[in-house]
């Protein structure tokens, strides 16, 4: 569109029509929100209308936006369903979110508004990822992020700028720089209070709109904009504007202080609305016409809202629906093969079967392609697939988790690796955050299909920060699955599991246990999520993760060969965990029934942690059946230290085990 088509008088309307919408729908929200009806903390647009309807009349129906807590406008603009969107502000079932995301996660899939989130600046890379979806998949979409001025602010922002850059992805990069956070003018938080300045320099084309509530002015940058965009060209806009009520909530606020009347007058004079109703009369557009728009929204609103109050509140039960699903496919354990592979060949032979099985699925990481292919793992995929689906990635692990739950919004089935568990600290937002929660936020609808695999070290000299076993941390959120593969054919079967599990799966492999070697079958197949009874036995429970098994082993024979219990032998169930979450407590409760005696042996930390989850699940669904109070090991209550005098004492040790099984067994 050009100047000439925009100021044609049908497209100048629809834009009046499409701001019109907003407006008197968020002033319904204030009211349904005064009498109580919406309890939600609405975050009105009153005022910005102009930037997200210019920028929708650029974009086509099948082009895919995201937005933020402040997501009202975008969702009507790109033309999310009016009805769903009240019912969702009520809390109802037929709301777009089944009721369970509210007026922060607002979406439509439909019409290409493909999901909001509150965290400022979270969704921001779900607009790359998507961007890199359509381009692996050539497909001839945008994908555009809309975001305030604080976004600006956080680390996402420059991760998600950087890698679409970097990747010549379509994506645009919309800020609605209102000049406030909160309470928060620009220029105490930013040196300067324009911001396309600072942007262009990482390789985007910018622009900016110095008055974003000229809807046309807004709406013929958008175009120029897109047009480089679908070109592969990733463009940043900056529309200046001002939101009229509070940050949150229905009110006005001038009475804080922190903004001035004056200057809220002056962009309240300066309404998009009014600017575009005189361009309207001035071309002679009747106020009988006008009337007719008015009255046209008017019944649409009535409608929604009415569908709004008759929708039933979710039941009960749908409190528990949505955290996380069953995978689909069949899954078949202990399958018998006589071919021996390292665990390392396994893992790599998992990763790339899976892309040999499905064009989806990707690897994305940090080095992926360096010679050591990640200590092997990803050199059989990167010699079958190369840099298109095999993709180094920017020193961006927040960012680069953010960009692959894009990704599996827009279809593929990523896969993440992170050479140490440690560095995922960084990406906690948008693991746990995002990642864990969009199913449930979108009612169901989102499928988060994401693997993230990752290392645990035992060396000496690793120290503090790259010796950590995190997974009791990951395991604590609803909506992930995590796992911790101890044999080959596991190492395999526990990738290929979470690859094409649909929701956010964490594999953790212990780099002890690289040197492995055991049968794996060639072809494809998944591990369950259910324990493995590696020895049956009658006298303990040893439940056991990751590496510390071959220590357990171990420490049984010693205690066999070497001290014995009253002359015998003892024999234990041995139980390898391999799932964190969900994790087997049926196998463990029936076995410690049988056996009266628990002990839990974990890679991790002993507080808040797999140990004390399963012995507090046995002590809550068995105690009668114990003979001795449970028992645990786990690392040292301190960070790993580098020394190796000391790091030796620091992780759990045969001789430990030895104690306690003693203790245990023992008269
Ligand atoms: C990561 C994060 N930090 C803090 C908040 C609390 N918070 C919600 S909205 C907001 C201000 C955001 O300002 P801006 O990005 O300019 O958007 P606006 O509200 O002006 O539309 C803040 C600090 C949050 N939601 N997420």
């Amino acid at each position: 569109m050009n100047i000439g088509q925009l100021s044609e008088l049908s497209t100048l309307k629809k834009l009046y029509y499409e701001m019109l919408r907003i407006r008197r729908v968020e002033e319904t929200v204030s009211e349904l929100y005064k009498e109580g009806h919406i309890k939600a903390p609405v975050h009105l647009s009153i005022g910005q209308e102009a930037v997200a309807v210019g920028v929708m009349s650029a974009l086509e129906k099948s082009d895919k936006i995201v937005s933020t807590h402040r997501c009202h406008g975008h969702y009507l603009a790109k033309g999310g369903d009016m009805s769903k969107m009240f019912a969702e502000l009520l809390g109802k079932s037929d709301g777009c979110c089944c009721g369970k995301g509210g007026t922060m996660h607002l979406f439509d899939d439909e019409a290409g508004h493909v999901i909001s989130a509150p965290l400022v600046g979270a969704s921001i890379a779900f607009a790359v990822g998507l961007g890199l979806a359509f381009k692996i998949k050539n497909e001839k979409k945008v994908s555009v992020a809309f975001f305030g001025d604080g976004a600006i602010e956080e680390g996402i922002f420059w991760e998600s700028l950087n890698f679409a850059s970097v990747h010549h992805l379509p994506v645009l990069f919309v800020c609605e720089n209102n000049l406030y956070a909160t309470h928060s003018p620009i220029l105490k938080r930013q040196p300067a209070a324009e911001i396309v300045s600072r942007v262009g320099s990482h390789g985007v084309k910018t622009f900016r709109v110095a008055n974003g509530n000229d809807v046309l002015a807004v709406s013929d940058t958008a175009h120029q904009a897109i047009k480089l965009v679908r070109n592969g060209q990733p463009c940043f806009m900056e529309a200046v504007t001002y939101r009229w009520r509070e940050h949150w909530g229905v009110g006005e606020d001038w009475h804080l202080g922190y903004r001035t009347l004056e200057e809220g007058k002056y962009w309240i004079d300066n309404c998009p609305l009014k600017t575009l109703n005189r361009l309207l009369v001035d071309k002679a557009v009747s106020k009988n016409e006008i009337s007719r728009l008015e009255e046209k929204v008017k019944q649409e609103i009535d409608q929604a809202v009415d569908f709004a109050f008759e929708s039933k509140p979710p039941s009960a039960n749908e409190l528990l629906s949505d955290v996380s699903v069953s995978p689909s496919f069949v899954s078949k354990d202990n399958i018998k093969s006589d071919r021996k592979l390292g665990y390392k060949e396994a893992a790599a032979e998992g990763l790339l079967q899976a892309m040999e099985l499905d064009d989806d699925v990707i690897l994305m990481g940090e080095g992926v392609d360096n010679i050591t292919g990640v200590y092997g793992h990803v050199l059989p995929a990167y010699q079958k697939f190369g840099s298109v689906r095999v993709i180094d990635t920017p020193l961006s692990e927040n960012g680069l988790t953010g960009i692959a739950v894009g990704a599996a919004l827009g279809g593929m089935r990523p896969i993440i690796i992170h050479q140490r568990n440690d560095f995922m600290l960084l990406a906690m937002d948008q693991m746990f955050n995002q990642a864990a929660k969009l199913r449930y936020a979108s009612g169901g609808k989102h499928k988060i299909s994401i693997t993230i695999l990752s290392f645990v070290a035992r060396k000496p000299g690793e120290g503090v920060q790259h010796s950590q076993s995190l997974h009791s941390i990951f395991a604590h959120f609803p909506g992930v699955k995590v796992g911790m593969p101890t044999s080959p054919a596991d190492a395999k079967g526990m990738i290929l599991m979470a690859i094409f599990d649909e929701d956010p799966v964490i594999i953790l492999e212990h780099r002890s246990l690289f040197d492995k070697v055991g049968p794996v079958p060639a072809g494809f197949y998944v591990t369950p999520y259910s324990a493995n009874l590696e020895s049956i036995g009658k006298d303990l429970t040893i439940v056991c993760l990751s590496a510390v098994i071959e220590q357990v082993k171990e420490g049984v024979d010693m205690v066999n060969n070497k001290y014995q219990i009253s002359g015998q032998k003892i024999c234990p169930d041995i139980i390898d965990l391999r799932w964190v979450r969900p994790y087997d407590s049926d196998l463990i409760i029936n076995s410690v029934r049988k056996t009266g005696r628990l002990l839990v042996v974990d890679t991790g930390w002993k507080h808040f942690s797999v140990s004390s989850e399963i012995i507090a699940a046995v002590c809550e669904d068995s105690h009668s059946y114990l003979k001795k109070p449970p028992k645990r090991i786990a690392m040292t209550e301190a960070p790993c230290p580098a020394s190796h005098f000391i790091e030796k004492y620091y992780h759990p040790e045969t001789g430990g085990i030895v104690k306690n099984i003693m203790e245990l067994c023992g008269e």
